[in-house]
Formats: structure tokens, C-alpha cells, sequence
């Protein structure tokens, strides 16, 4: 134990006095003065003992705790000199007591800790750890035993963990790294950065999400490296054996989560880190923005056109430039007088209102916000005690601790009048934190921590996350009952707590449409589950087919907005003239026909943790990571898309995993487990409905909610088999459903050569609106001539696409087609 442990507590937070900033002290050249570097490795196991579910390790000086957390997950920590750091984490929001049950074994080799699914083993020559299922398979073991170095530039360490990485493994996660699905064979820095225009293969970008998939020979595993600091992943680049991740500073801590299927992998990541809540049903449908709407008169002519040329849409967003000199939480009254009325009138035809927020605070004693931060001393401190400033849009400006709770709860207020004007979301800007000219700030910025002190270095990477945190539950208190909606550009493990994200400043280019598509499937599988692109690319100009192939592939982002920056053309989605509005507006149509569906895909993230996008590589696991293949993935487990990414395709290869599909667009059946070409043309992208689905369709509206739905659509495609849909309902915008109040429906159809059995169970206590259902059935391969719905004789009739269809009672228990 370190004698005095306060101290090194602090030292190792990065607190020590003599931590200083790259511009205060200037060292001619840091890394050649830096002494020799020691690497100290754990030595043989010389003993252990247990406190409840935690087990300690020591090879006689140093410590390393095995807790299970669960059946399924085992969080391995490392104390170099036996003095854990304290035990908080902004990502794991209480060390959440699942009961496990496990046993514990030792031979003369090992020592065994063992749940219901994995052992893990830790060798008592090396120390070395391994993990394997019941069945004695190894899933992940060490390399080298961890080991870490003094760290000069705080004294706390650099720490390591070095594993074994098997020839054909596959790395996945990572959360928006700007790369190829499998991370094998590359090194990454997770240190949350403002990245205009960033390209192929740029590291870090905004976000650090420091959780890895391992996939070997079909089988599973998740890393969850838990450290705030600047963390560093190698996958078998340096040396093709091993996968290393290392840290900056803090403590070497990680989860082994265990598989053996990626969606349990990415479940059970979200059973310790949150899920998203749901979110408000008008957030799931077309959002608009642009750098900057303004004034009034553009706002109103921009939903005038939305409605008079009859395309989707249910938000617009305002930025920086509806406030006052950039002043966060004040409007320039010259461009919006009356902000209150607008908001009103843009709610009477059914938008709701976004602005954004930054987390720099001008500098100005006439400042309202500014004056509170100071008398309170909210503003990040420097380490020689002077305010931390920077300039960004405002001018001069500070910048609000997040890390301290008080101040979470001061910003959190601080959106009263704008709730009150009737904003209905809030867009996180900037909260890397970015700085002009310096990029973020010095490392030797104080931040509260919650308690658990620390430089920047170790808030770096959660700042961005602290201020969404704030300003999510300071609008869910002034909402009351309403579900807000929140956007956020930086994010660290757990932000999907609190809000959605957007991939950043991207490039009208095709090669960032791929970008895109691999950009969201990698949030996805990260634990981040709401997540979209800027539509059309934020800087530089789409033509009308890069900008019509955006939207496509939009329909199929979790979150679908479009966004430009203020120094392109106007990019509307009738921008491009009316061949592409008619294009735009069709794909815009489809995403609203599909919101039961995408609510329904939302719910099940929500309550189970289950990602919305789905990696070809997750449905089908034992495929080897073949790049082709990466660029379509599943939408829930009932479609799959392939987003046409190059100019001029009108063709594509898709891969259909194992079972039957539609073709969405003329119900053609095709089998899976291999590869199909199908047209492209620029009015239909690659969809397959998944044989057996229910899906549910609601009529084309303007905005969700603009009228009653009088029968609710069900499109049943026929499979052979018996397969289970389901469909989630709720008020859309209340948290009502944390009571019950949601109706969960679960459809078994039963498909066969000469006949269609349909039966429906419901859980829940709402009801919904619409009095009936209208059943289309597709890929019927009989004629009908009987139907009965609940032993009563039912009428069926052909629809226009030659589909036969049944209106039934929204509250059938079965129906029998023959
Ligand atoms: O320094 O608010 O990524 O979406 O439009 C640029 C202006 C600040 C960066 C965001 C972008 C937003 C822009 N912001």
C-alpha cells in the first residue's frame, strides 16, 4: 500500500500541483528529456482473497481485483502498488449488483472464477488471465501479464494490458471510427476531437467510446476499457499476435463480456452502460437543418415549402445564429422578435423546434449566464487557479465544469425560457470541448469529477457527455411529462443515456456517404444506438444524385436529418430540382410509412439493449469479415438494406443472410445464403423484407401524428415456417410507458403451402387509436378462399399490386387463411 494514499489517489488523477500546460511551461522538447522508460509487468500470483462478488490477486506488491458483475461479465482491475483508485465511472452508472452465481477453484496451476457461462482463469506463474465458456473454450486470454510505467508528466502511469489476438480474429466497435468494419490490422486514439472534413481513416474524431468486439471462428467476446483518459486500442497491427489497449492514465480497468453472439455481446455492454431512452416518436421522423435558418421570415418560408410541396418533415433546427452574439440561451431579437409565436406557429403545422447550444460562455458582465457562472464559480479553473478561457463562436468565453453536479443543474435550468418559448430539443455543439486555435483545453484544467477530482486529462473525453447529461435532465424536469430529444457531437461509453449523436462535420462526397454507412453501423454495435449522419454532407456540394442516393440511405439511419453548412448552396430536399424533389419525397414517404416498425426496432433497444443497425457480420457471424459485404447491414431483424454508394450504380450485388426475402419494392422472393444482383435505379435502393414478417405500415402523413389512422397497415410476407413479430405502441411522447402505459403486440404466423395462420397476443395498458387492421398479404402461394378471424367468417379483397387483402379487428386472436 502507498503510504500515503490521498496523495498518490491525487497523483494518479492527474491533480498534482506540478502539472502544467504545454503553454505555460514551454520544454524544449519533452519526449528527448524524458528519462529511460521502465516497464514493470506483474509478477507470479503469491496469494488471494475475496470480499463478496470481488476477488484480489497480488504477486506481492501489486493488486488486481476479478468482479463478477455477472453471469456474463467479469471486470478485471490492476492497482500497481495494491491501492485501487476510487470506484466510479461515469459510463457504469452504479456498480449495479446483479446476482451471480459463481464458484471459485485453485490447483497447483490456477486459480478458476466461475459463473453459470465463463471461467476465468488466472495463471499463478504469470498472472496471466484467460477467459473461457463452460465448455472449456477460450475466448480471450492475455498476452503479456498487464503492466504499466511511471507516467513523468503527472506521476500516475501509463497502464497496459497486452492480449493474445488469433490469426483470423475480427475487431469491431470502437464506436464512429472512420474505417473499414474490421479493425484488425490498425492502431486508435480515442481523445475527443473537432474534426471538420475529416477523412478515410482520420483518428480520433469526436467520440471515445473505448468497447471492442472480438469475433473468432463465429464466437463473441466485448472489451469494455472503462478509462476516461486518452486510451490508445492496437489490433494486431504492431504485432500481428496481439491486441493491446493502453491508457495515458487512471487505472487499467475493463470488462470482459462474453458472447458467444455479437447481439448479446452488444446487450449485455448495454446492461452495465444504459440504453437509450425512447425517444420521442416525432424525433424518428424527418428532421431538417442548415447552418443557419434565419431570420423568421426564411424559417416560415422553409416549412411553408415543406408542406405546400407535400414532403415529410417534423423538425427544423436553428443555429448558433438565432441567439444574441452567440450568447447561449439569449435570441437576436432582430431576426426573431418573437420567438414564443413562431414556435407556436411552427407547432400548429406540426415542426417542432431544435436549437443548438454550445458550452462556451462569453465573457461579458451584461451577461446574465455569464455573471451566475461566475459568482458561483461554475467556469473550469486552470491549474494555477485562473479561469480557463477560450475563444469560440462568442468571442471570448468560459467554460461551465459539467464533471460538478451543481453546475449540471444550474445549465439544466437554464433552458427555462427557451422550454418555455416551446423548443421541443436541444442540439449539443462543440462539446469536445473545442477552443479556437488551441483546439481544446490545456490539460491542466481542474474539473470536479463528481467529487473524484481530476486534470482535463482525465475529463477530456467525458466532457462533452457531462454538459448533454445536463442538459438532458434539466429538460426532462422543465417537460415534466413529455420525452425530450437530444443531439450531441462528443460522447464517451454511457452517453446513450442521454442523447442521440451525429457523426459530425462530414464532406458532400460519395466517399463519405460510405463513410456513413460505416460510420452508423460502428456506433451501433458501440452501444450507441441513435445515431445519423448530416444528410448530403455537411461542407461542399452534393449533386442532386449524391444528395437522393443520402436520403436513402437516411430512411435507414436511426436518425434522419439533413444539414449544411452555411457557406453552401441551399440544400432542401427540392434544392435539386423536381426529379429529385419527386425522388426525395418518396424516400422521406417510405421512412414515415415505416415509423411503427422503426418505433417498434427502438422499443427493443430500449427495454433489451438489442442495436437498431445490424452488421451483416452480426446476423450471419460465422462469415468472415469480408469488406464487400460491409456496406449493408439489417434494420431490426426484418430488413436489410443496401444503400447504393457510388454515382451512376444501377446495379448491385447484395448478400441475403440464410431464409427467405422480399424484394420491398415488387415483392419478389428470393432465397438467402447467397448473393443476388438487383436493379438500382435511382428511384429504388436495395430492401428485403425478411420472410415471415409482419410489418407494420402507417399511411404517408406530413408529420407524425397530423391525423387518426383509421386501420393500422400489417404487410404479411409468407414464409414456410413459424416466425414472431412484434409491434410497440405507445402515447409517442410521454414516459407513460415506464408505467406500463405502451401496448407490446407479438404476431405468430404460421405460414404453409395452402394456408396462413395469424394469431396476436398483446401486453400493456394502452390503447390505441385506430379500430382495425388492414392485413396485405404478400408472397401468398395459394388463392384464397376462406378466412376466418376468431371462428367468424372474414371478406377478402385484391389490392392494386395484386396482394390480397383482409381488414380485420385491431383486437383478433387468430386468423386462419386457406
Ligand atoms: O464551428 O454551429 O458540427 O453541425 O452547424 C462550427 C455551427 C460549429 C459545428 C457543427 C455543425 C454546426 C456548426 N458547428
Amino acid at each position: 500500500m502507498a503510504k500515503d494514499s490521498t496523495k498518490q489517489r491525487d497523483i494518479e488523477n492527474g491533480n498534482a500541483a506540478q502539472v502544467l500546460e504545454e503553454g505555460i511551461q514551454h520544454v524544449n522538447n519533452p519526449v528527448l528529456d524524458l528519462p529511460e522508460i521502465v516497464k514493470n509487468y506483474l509478477g507470479a500470483v503469491t496469494g488471494y482473497h475475496q470480499e463478496d462478488n470481488n476477488f484480489y490477486f497480488t504477486d506481492g506488491s501489486a493488486c488486481v481485483e476479478i468482479k463478477v458483475v455477472s453471469d456474463e461479465i467479469i471486470r478485471v482491475r490492476l492497482a500497481p502498488k495494491g491501492q485501487f483508485l476510487d470506484d466510479f465511472s461515469y459510463a457504469v452508472p452504479q456498480s449495479d449488483q446483479h446476482v451471480a452465481v459463481y464458484n471459485f477453484e485453485e490447483d497447483q496451476q490456477v486459480y478458476r472464477v466461475k459463473t453459470n457461462t465463463v471461467t476465468c482463469i488466472v495463471r499463478k506463474a504469470d498472472f496471466l488471465i484467460s477467459f473461457e465458456d463452460r465448455e472449456g473454450k477460450e475466448y480471450n486470454r492475455d498476452y503479456a501479464p498487464m503492466h504499466w510505467e511511471e507516467n513523468p508528466d503527472f506521476g500516475g502511469y501509463y497502464v497496459y494490458c497486452t492480449k493474445a489476438a488469433v490469426a483470423e480474429e475480427a475487431f469491431y466497435g470502437l464506436g464512429d471510427k472512420p474505417t473499414h468494419l474490421n479493425l484488425r490490422g490498425k492502431r486508435f486514439v480515442n481523445w475527443n476531437s473537432d474534426t471538420y472534413s475529416f477523412q478515410f481513416n482520420q483518428d480520433p474524431l469526436y467520440r471515445s467510446i473505448p468497447f471492442y468486439i472480438g469475433l473468432n471462428d463465429g464466437n463473441a467476446y466485448g472489451i469494455f476499457f472503462d478509462n476516461t483518459f486518452k486510451t490508445y486500442f492496437d489490433f494486431a497491427a504492431e504485432a500481428h499476435d496481439q491486441t493491446s489497449f493502453w491508457s495515458e492514465g487512471g487505472e487499467l480497468q475493463y470488462y470482459y463480456i462474453h458472447g458467444p453472439h455479437m447481439m448479446d455481446v452488444v446487450k449485455r455492454y448495454h446492461s452495465i452502460t444504459g440504453t437509450h431512452y425512447l425517444p420521442p416518436l416525432w424525433a424518428l421522423g424527418y428532421h431538417q437543418c442548415r447552418w443557419s435558418y434565419y431570420p423568421e421570415s426564411k424559417v416560415k418560408d422553409l416549412a411553408r415549402n415543406f408542406r405546400e410541396r407535400k414532403i415529410p418533415c417534423d423538425a427544423i433546427y436553428l443555429d448558433i445564429d438565432y441567439m444574441d452574439g452567440y450568447r447561449c440561451f439569449t435570441w437576436n431579437k432582430r431576426y426573431f422578435p418573437d420567438p414564443k409565436k413562431m414556435i407556436k406557429e411552427l407547432a400548429d403545422d406540426g415542426f417542432n423546434t431544435v436549437v443548438i447550444i454550445d458550452p462556451g460562455i462569453k465573457v461579458d458582465e451584461n451577461y446574465w449566464v455569464f455573471r451566475d457562472g461566475k459568482k458561483n464559480r461554475y467556469f473550469c479553473r486552470r491549474g494555477d487557479d485562473y479561469f480557463m478561457e477560450g475563444y469560440v463562436w462568442p468571442g471570448r468565453c468560459q467554460f461551465p465544469d459539467f464533471t460538478n453536479k451543481e453546475v449540471r443543474e444550474w445549465w439544466g435550468g437554464l433552458f427555462k425560457e427557451l422550454v418555455d418559448a416551446g423548443i421541443a430539443g436541444v442540439w449539443n455543439d462543440m462539446n469536445e470541448p473545442a477552443v479556437f486555435g488551441r483546439g481544446t483545453f490545456p490539460n491542466d484544467v481542474r474539473h470536479n469529477f463528481d467529487g473524484y477530482r481530476g486534470s482535463h486529462r482525465k475529463a477530456h473525453n467525458i466532457y462533452g457527455m457531462q454538459m448533454v447529461r445536463a442538459t438532458y435532465e434539466g429538460l426532462k424536469k422543465l417537460f415534466q411529462k413529455k420525452r425530450p430529444f437530444t443531439i450531441t457531437r462528443a460522447a464517451y461509453a454511457g452517453t446513450q443515456r442521454y442523447a442521440s449523436v451525429w457523426t459530425g462535420d462530414n464532406v458532400a462526397t460519395w466517399e463519405h456517404l460510405r463513410l456513413g454507412a460505416l460510420q452508423l453501423q460502428r456506433l451501433s454495435v458501440s452501444g450507441m444506438p441513435f445515431c445519423g449522419t448530416d444528410i448530403g454532407g455537411f461542407s461542399g456540394e452534393p449533386d442532386g444524385e449524391l444528395f437522393t442516393r443520402w436520403i436513402q440511405f437516411g430512411v435507414f439511419s436511426p436518425f434522419m436529418r439533413a444539414h449544411s453548412a452555411g457557406d453552401t448552396a441551399e440544400r432542401e430536399p427540392w434544392s435539386f430540382g423536381p426529379e429529385y424533389e419527386t425522388l426525395n419525397r418518396k424516400f422521406i414517404e417510405l421512412r414515415y410509412k415505416l415509423l411503427p416498425y422503426i418505433y417498434s426496432v427502438f422499443w427493443e433497444h430500449t427495454k433489451y439493449g438489442f442495436p437498431i443497425l445490424r452488421p451483416i457480420t452480426m446476423v450471419e457471424q460465422h462469415l468472415d469479415s469480408n469488406i464487400q459485404r460491409e456496406e449493408e447491414f439489417c434494420f431490426g431483424d426484418k430488413i436489410l438494406v443496401s444503400p447504393v454508394l457510388n454515382p451512376g450504380q444501377h446495379r448491385k450485388t447484395v448478400y441475403l443472410p440464410k431464409g427467405g426475402w422480399y424484394y420491398y419494392w415488387n415483392d419478389k422472393r428470393f432465397e438467402g445464403g447467397k448473393e443476388h444482383e438487383v436493379d438500382t435505379p435511382l428511384d429504388e435502393m436495395p430492401i428485403f423484407i425478411k420472410a415471415g414478417t409482419v410489418l407494420p405500415e402507417y399511411p404517408v402523413m406530413q408529420y407524425v401524428n397530423e391525423r387518426k389512422i383509421e386501420a393500422l397497415k400489417l404487410l404479411v410476407y409468407h414464409a414456410d415456417r413459424v416466425t414472431n413479430s412484434y409491434l410497440y405502441e405507445d402515447h409517442g411522447d410521454t414516459f407513460a410507458y415506464e408505467q406500463h402505459i405502451y401496448l407490446e403486440k407479438k404476431f405468430v404466423v404460421k405460414g404453409g403451402a395452402t394456408s396462413l395462420k395469424i394469431s396476436q397476443s398483446v401486453d400493456g395498458l394502452y390503447s390505441e387509436k385506430y379500430d382495425a387492421y388492414e392485413l396485405s398479404l404478400v408472397g401468398l402461394p395459394f388463392e384464397v378462399k376462406n378466412v376466418l378471424v376468431d371462428d367468424a367468417s372474414g371478406t377478402v379483397e385484391r389490392d392494386g399490386d395484386g396482394r390480397f387483402r383482409i381488414k380485420v379487428p385491431k383486437d383478433f386472436k387468430s386468423i386462419a387463411i386457406s
